[in-house]
């Protein structure tokens, strides 16, 4: 309970902000966005991860207000980037179920966006396999509607859940997030690696775009290179850093 009220002040007083984790071109090992990754800088308790709050914003619907917080968080850190850069950037954004509910969703991006002159098409919203389980009609007139102000959407953790290639079909993505666990391995275990082959060139075939998460090692990226697969991200890269240092990876400072 104090925790909730904690929670609360925190959105009013701005302890929440995304850190920034690059993504790279696997081909051409070229930087091509970021995943902005929530923090809530606790006054007492230091940087709290995700884990630590994010199913209690769930439970309590602050999540809505979160997402609000880190999709303009996120714009703001674009349009500093652009600056700085030719080329466009690529910012994903994860959205839980709850925000996909919110009746001002489709209102309050569009508001966020023309705030910040944001390029909808260098936007992504990762949702999870589970969002696209339940509430099927609804859930997918809401994605249609985001997918019309010109935003992309990524399949997020895909592999964990249940999700079929009809839903894969269906649903109007542009990318899908190999999981972590698959990865992990992929530079050891064959069955691993099969299947990473196996998104990658479903990937292909739906005309959607692959991205590896949690890429630690150089072996799993020389495997993935091999495989094809066109994007990632992970430790070996980066990991998640504030937006000033996520600056100066785009301006090429040290
Ligand atoms: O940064 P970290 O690996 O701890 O993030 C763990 C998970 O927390 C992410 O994979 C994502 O599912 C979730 N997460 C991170 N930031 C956000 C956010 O801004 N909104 C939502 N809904 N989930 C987030
Ligand atoms: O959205 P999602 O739940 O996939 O968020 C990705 C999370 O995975 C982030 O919280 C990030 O901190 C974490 N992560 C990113 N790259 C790596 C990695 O290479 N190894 C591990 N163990 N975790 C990672
Ligand atoms: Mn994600
Ligand atoms: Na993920």
């Amino acid at each position: 309970l104090n925790m909730e009220r904690d929670l609360r002040r925190a959105i009013q007083c701005d302890e929440l902000e995304p850190y920034f984790q690059p993504q790279y071109d696997l081909a051409k090992m070229e930087l091509i966005g970021f995943e902005a990754l929530v923090r809530w800088k606790h006054p007492t308790r230091g940087l709290l991860p995700p884990v630590e709050f994010i199913d209690l914003a769930e439970k309590t619907h602050m999540i809505v207000e979160i997402g609000y917080v880190v999709f303009e968080r996120a714009c703001a850190q674009l349009e500093q980037m652009q600056q700085h850069t030719k080329s466009s950037l690529a910012m994903s954004i994860n959205m839980s179920p709850r925000q996909l509910e919110d009746e001002d969703l489709i209102e309050k991006l569009t508001s966020i966006m023309d705030r910040y002159n944001t390029n909808p098409g260098n936007l992504l919203l990762e949702i999870t396999e589970n969002v696209v389980m339940s509430k099927t009609a609804k859930t997918l007139e809401v994605l249609n509607s985001i997918k019309a102000l010109g935003i992309q959407i990524a399949l997020d953790d895909f592999g964990t859940g249940y999700s079929s290639i009809s839903y894969l079909q269906e649903f109007p993505f542009d990318q899908i997030k190999i999981d972590r666990q698959f990865i992990v391995n992929s530079h050891q275990n064959e069955t691993d690696v099969r299947l990473v082959k196996l998104i990658v060139g479903m990937a292909e075939t739906l005309g959607l775009e692959a991205v590896a998460e949690g890429i630690d090692n150089i072996e799993q990226l020389s495997k993935l290179q091999e495989l094809d697969c066109s994007l990632g991200q992970g430790y070996l890269f980066s990991k998640p850093v504030t937006g000033w240092e996520a600056m100066k990876l785009v301006t090429g400072e040290k």
